[in-house]
């Protein structure tokens, strides 16, 4: 069937309508009921005056009512600080799972679990400065776990980029479990990437400075400022990352960028990007130029390529400074033991990506049209022809000369920033400059996979609304991506939706690439954070939990706490001003509901959800003590109040659970001082 362009929206219509009708012989509905239907349709296509292609985005994208998604988009939250869980492709927001940020939906951080896991992410007192509490996060790169380098929908890790710190997400429960602190940086970017049976978790420091947070003055920037990339060790037994068996490798002072690591034929190495390899440090209101012009006045950059493998066994042998008690591979060591090297790449590039079978590494040029595509192989041929082909940077890194190492330069328009990979051999990178996506053919093995084109070259530029940062293809970076949907995460939205005031929301937009063209299906406007980056995963591999598996489970230990009020054991237990309240809820009662303590007492207060009903939450709430807890079914929260405030506070379950749910209440009576 086909639209001739510039034909009459109702004519169109009509044939819409035509086309809505099912070959009948299949449906056991009657045709006339069918036909009723298709003209309702081809009424308010008419009416709505949609296009084909509207029309189209739409029935692709729709998800009727009832009906589930088959991916997941796990897209992180940018300045939010949480992780949002979208139904892929219908673009709908099915969760938030809180990590950096306090949450009052989710009772993350008043009182509770989230207390716990967002103190862990505190900056502890050290020469890092007094201890901070760090309240919020600039989520930047989710990671979902890997086996084999797919994923395999068991953990996503997240780094926050302002205060460098890494979470671990459990998808049992799509709840946050733990935060590390960068022992030996404030920031990070290069976050998180892992590698392809998630054993480490790479966190790259961005700006420059002081390894540990000491302190040393600008001025000394060349010999006292260091960059370096940490490889955290996750643990799948206990789902948690162990820092003991971490390490960092030492950077020469540039501004490291995107992180990746290795797989297929790469595997055992990470690569990233940098920019400010002038190392300019500043207007210090002196007339200098800013940072914009200064850090980007040479013509190259260095694309860092780390040997991940042998980074490791340098660290088992023990060849590592402490720094805040954290190892780190001194940038001396890096390069005698052959760990570090460098290759140029046009200045001030952005994203860093590999190809899906580990042969490319892909640098998107950012103020260069072009994306690079260097080859592994040239890399290591490069690395074995020996010093005598290299030069060297200040600090004494080898070189590799980029005309060897890099295979093919694309140019796709202006501004790439990040590239992702289909299952047909094409690479889609954003444009932030042009707004656009641009598809490219990969070249050497890829070239069976479409011998129609020609490899190495541009294919389509399909416009988007506007200015993408980042874009995920369902798979997109694994070694098996799926294809199928891209979605472009773009930062500006301008005239896409009404206005709500000068604050604009950002805009998700969902393109079909499994045609020979590209073409977009949807707009998700996005308020509660930024569009920074996603992944996206079948739902089949995600095996979550619909209620915790017993009755007083702790979600932080995943078992049932020892501490955990039970039905028929609920009790409030005092020791001179201690006072310890085993409390159950279900609907639509706490036991006990009158809680009586003096002031001064010092509360510990356990709660547990009975109930075994999915979906039959209880909240938690305690006026004028800020404790807020979300209790989902099975689960034991523990929580401490200092009574020092006398009077009666209500506490009162928040989430609407029966119709009794405002008589799920009770009073915390504390005793003035005097009358006790
Ligand atoms: S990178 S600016 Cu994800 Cu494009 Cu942080
Ligand atoms: Cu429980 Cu409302």
């Amino acid at each position: 069937m086909r639209f001739a362009t510039g034909c009459k929206l109702v004519s169109f219509a009509t044939v819409a309508g035509m086309l809505l009708l099912p070959g009948c012989a299949r449906h056991k509905t009657g045709t006339a009921a069918y036909a009723g239907e298709s003209n309702a349709a081809a009424k308010v296509i008419a009416q709505r005056k949609l296009t084909p292609a509207d029309v189209v985005g739409a029935l692709k994208t729709f998800e009727p009512p009832g009906r589930r998604d088959k991916y997941l988009m796990f897209a992180s939250g940018g300045q939010g600080g949480q992780v949002l869980v979208w139904g892929f492709p219908s673009m709908r927001l099915l969760q938030e799972i809180p990590v950096f940020t306090p949450d009052s939906m989710a009772g993350w951080g008043y009182g509770g679990v989230g207390d716990q896991v967002l103190r862990e992410g505190y900056i502890p007192a050290s020469k890092m400065g007094p201890r901070q509490r760090i309240r919020w996060g600039d989520a930047h790169h989710p990671a979902l776990s890997e086996t084999h380098g797919v994923y395999d929908g068991k953990w996503l890790f997240i780094n926050d980029k302002a205060d460098g710190r890494v979470a671990v997400v459990d998808l049992r429960d799509f709840a946050c479990k733990q935060i590390v602190k960068n022992p030996i940086f404030y920031n990070d970017h290069g976050s998180t990437f892992i590698t392809p049976n998630t054993r480490y978790v790479i966190e790259t420091s961005q700006y420059s400075a002081p390894l540990g947070g000491a302190y040393a003055p600008l001025r000394g920037y060349k010999q006292d400022y260091r960059g370096e990339m940490t490889f955290w060790r996750f643990d799948r037994k206990t789902g948690r990352i162990d820092s003991k068996r971490s390490f960092a490798v030492e950077f020469p002072p540039y501004w490291q960028d995107l992180a990746v690591s290795g797989k297929l034929a790469s595997r055992g190495w990470a690569f990233c990007n940098s920019f400010n390899v002038a190392m300019y440090h500043g207007n210090d209101m002196n007339g200098a130029p800013s940072f914009e012009a200064g850090a980007t006045r040479r013509d190259t950059d260095y694309l860092h390529i780390i040997h991940l493998a042998q980074a490791i066994k340098v660290f088992k042998t023990g060849s590592f400074k402490r720094i805040n008690g954290f190892p780190v591979i001194p940038l001396k060591t890096a390069i005698a033991d052959h760990i570090l090297f460098f290759t140029p790449e046009t200045k001030s590039p952005h994203g860093c990506d590999v190809a899906p079978d580990g042969r490319y590494i892909i640098v998107n040029g950012k103020l260069d049209p072009h994306v690079s595509v260097y080859s592994f192989k040239n890399i290591q041929a490069a690395i074995a022809a020996g010093p005598t082909t290299w030069r060297h940077d200040a600090y004494g890194v080898p070189i590799l000369p980029m005309r060897k190492t890099i295979k093919a330069r694309i140019e796709v328009g202006l501004g790439p920033l990040h590239t992702q990979f289909d299952n047909k051999g094409f690479a889609y990178t954003t444009l932030f400059i042009d707004s656009a996506i641009a598809k490219w053919s990969l070249g050497g093995a890829y070239e069976k996979m479409h011998p129609d084109v020609k490899p190495w070259s541009l294919i389509q530029k399909l416009p988007v609304n506007y200015n993408p940062g980042h874009l995920a293809v369902i798979g997109g970076d694994t070694e098996h991506p799926t294809g199928q949907y891209l979605v472009a995460l773009n930062k500006w939205s301008i005239d896409r939706f009404d206005c709500v005031g000068p604050l604009y929301p950002e805009d998700m937009q969902v393109i079909d690439i499994s045609g020979p063209k590209m073409r977009l299906l949807s707009d998700t406007p996005l308020c509660v954070g930024e569009t920074h980056y996603a992944q996206i995963i079948a739902y089949s591999k995600i095996h979550a939990w619909r209620v915790y598996p017993k009755v007083g489970w702790n979600p932080l230990t995943q078992s049932v706490d020892p501490n955990a009020p039970m039905p028929g054991n609920e009790r409030i237990v005092r020791h001179g001003n201690k006072v310890e309240i085993f409390m159950t809820a279900v609907r639509s009662h706490y036991t006990p509901e009158i809680v009586k303590v003096n002031q001064g007492d010092q509360i510990t207060w356990h709660v547990t959800n009975i109930e075994r009903t999915p979906n039959a939450t209880h909240g938690f709430a305690v006026s004028g003590y800020n404790i807020n807890l979300t209790l989902n079914p099975g689960e034991t929260e523990t929580f401490h109040i200092h009574a020092d405030h006398a009077g009666v506070f209500s506490f009162y379950c928040t989430k609407f659970c029966s119709a009794l749910h405002l008589e799920m209440t009770g009073y915390l009576v504390v005793k003035p001082r005097a009358t006790h």
